[in-house]
């Protein structure tokens, strides 16, 4: 095909995705070619503040020096050398991750969506090895409204039609409870004695940023120690300072135990954004449960990965990013209200640390939210649209107050274009 010579960059690029690409996203219109801490450019040179960090797994901003260092370090040595062998970057990250978040053992994997389904099999293995449930009946919870990613197994988890219209037939033992609501998981433990485990977000990332009641955790936690039942957090989106804390649904520094999850399944940022690293950490009860030859991964594990994740999780130490995320998150927050106040156009405002979103009023199916995140675009601002009416806001963590003030004026301007529209009053 002839590509016409009076297309811009931007329409070729898109263009040949369009015709060599599989269709299975519809990004915003916006061609990048350069990032760097909280600031992407596209390939005419327009800068613009990343209000995405490609769904919190750029925690650490864009191509940081020492992340980036580590990856060139290690690149140059040695890349892969699969499981068949050691490799001397494996051990020291299996042992700063076991030693940071308080697990007897790492499982390292590659995407977040093959660490939940590594969390499933290591599920169930405890439940036939250590809980005796019968043969082939285990069963794992999760919560209405779940994204855990896009296997055959983890979407036969899903509630959302477009995750799993046409792709059936899904896998068994499965089961789902409302999320947020601690009575109605209750209730499946006493009817279901072959229940192993409970996979959950602390905070429902892709159905808009849904935060639950505070004690909602440690009380579901609380009922899986009672029934026996594991308790598996999927922090892949939360962890890593995202929210304020390293993990969302416990405080690593605490002495005290009670309501640490069994098993934390985590991705995204425990490499910033530069490689495909995953993991699993949980204690030797259900981590030996798997033994040689029962799971695995060519590229789990593998030194380029291990070397940039554990450089990854240290800058997040060293730079305090968990602070940096609790208090720039309140004013984010804060300024978000404030602008909701002055223009009836947001509905509500909600999130935690730097993982947010606000509700637009408008339906649930109207373009309203993909036209106010391409007029972000358009004043140099990078959000995206979730669930038709929410716009998810989660900039790096390295962004400093100045520039958060500064994307909350480029926000209420672009909002105040959509401000003649018919609103309904404020909620929040
Ligand atoms: C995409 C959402 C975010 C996740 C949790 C597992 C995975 C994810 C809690 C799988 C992935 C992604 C993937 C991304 C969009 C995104 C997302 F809107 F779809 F839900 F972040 F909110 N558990 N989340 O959030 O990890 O296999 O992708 O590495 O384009 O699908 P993965």
């Amino acid at each position: 095909m002839r590509i016409s010579a009076n297309l811009s960059k931007v329409e070729t690029v898109i263009e040949k995705e369009n015709r060599y690409g599989a269709h299975n996203y519809h990004p915003l219109p916006v061609v990048l070619e350069k990032g760097e801490g909280v600031f992407l450019w596209d390939v005419e040179g327009k800068k613009y503040y990343d209000f995405l960090s490609a769904y919190s797994a750029v925690n650490q901003g864009h191509c940081h020096p020492r992340i980036i260092g580590a990856l060139k370090e290690q690149a140059e040595k040695l890349t892969l050398t699969s499981r068949a062998f050691y490799n001397n970057k494996l051990g020291d990250l299996e042992e700063f991750m076991c030693k940071l978040f308080g697990y007897d053992k790492a499982l390292i994997m590659n995407s977040g969506v093959e660490a939940v389904e590594s969390a499933m099999k290591l599920c169930r293995k405890w439940a036939y090895q250590v809980k005796g449930v019968p043969a082939n009946q285990a069963k794992i919870v999760f919560a209405n409204g779940n994204f855990h990613g896009r296997t055959i197994s983890v979407i036969s988890a899903s509630d959302d039609e477009s995750a799993t219209t046409n792709f059936g037939p899904f896998v068994d033992g499965i089961l789902r409870v409302p999320y947020n609501n601690v009575e109605a998981f209750e209730t499946l433990l006493k009817e279901d004695k072959n229940i192993a485990g409970f996979i959950v977000e602390p905070i429902q990332g892709e159905a808009g940023v849904v935060v639950p009641d505070s004690d909602y955790l440690s009380r579901i936690n609380a009922l899986c120690k009672q029934y026996n039942v594991l308790f598996i957090a999927d922090e892949i989106q939360t962890g890593i300072a995202r929210t304020g804390e390293m993990l969302a649904s416990y405080d690593i520094n605490s002495k005290d135990k009670t309501n640490q999850p069994d098993m934390i399944i985590l991705g995204k940022a425990i490499s910033g954004g530069v490689l495909p690293v995953s993991a699993v950490l949980a204690n030797d009860e259900i981590m030996l449960t798997i033994k040689p030859g029962e799971h695995g991964s060519t590229y789990g594990g593998n030194p380029l990965a291990c070397a940039v994740a554990q450089e990854a999780l240290q800058v997040v130490l060293d730079e305090n990013l968990t602070d940096n995320a609790k208090r720039l998150g309140e004013i984010l927050r804060n300024g978000l209200e404030a602008i909701a106040k002055r223009i009836g156009i947001i509905e509500q405002v909600r999130g935690k640390g730097l993982l947010n979103a606000i509700v637009i009023y408008c339906p649930e199916d109207s373009n309203m939210a993909w036209d106010i995140c391409v007029k972000f675009q358009e004043n140099g601002l990078l959000a995206k649209p979730t669930q038709g009416n929410k716009i998810r806001f989660a900039p790096p963590l390295v962004i400093t107050e100045a520039q958060i003030n500064e994307c909350l004026v480029i926000i209420e301007k672009s909002l105040l274009e959509f401000a003649n529209q018919p609103v309904k009053p404020h909620i929040g």
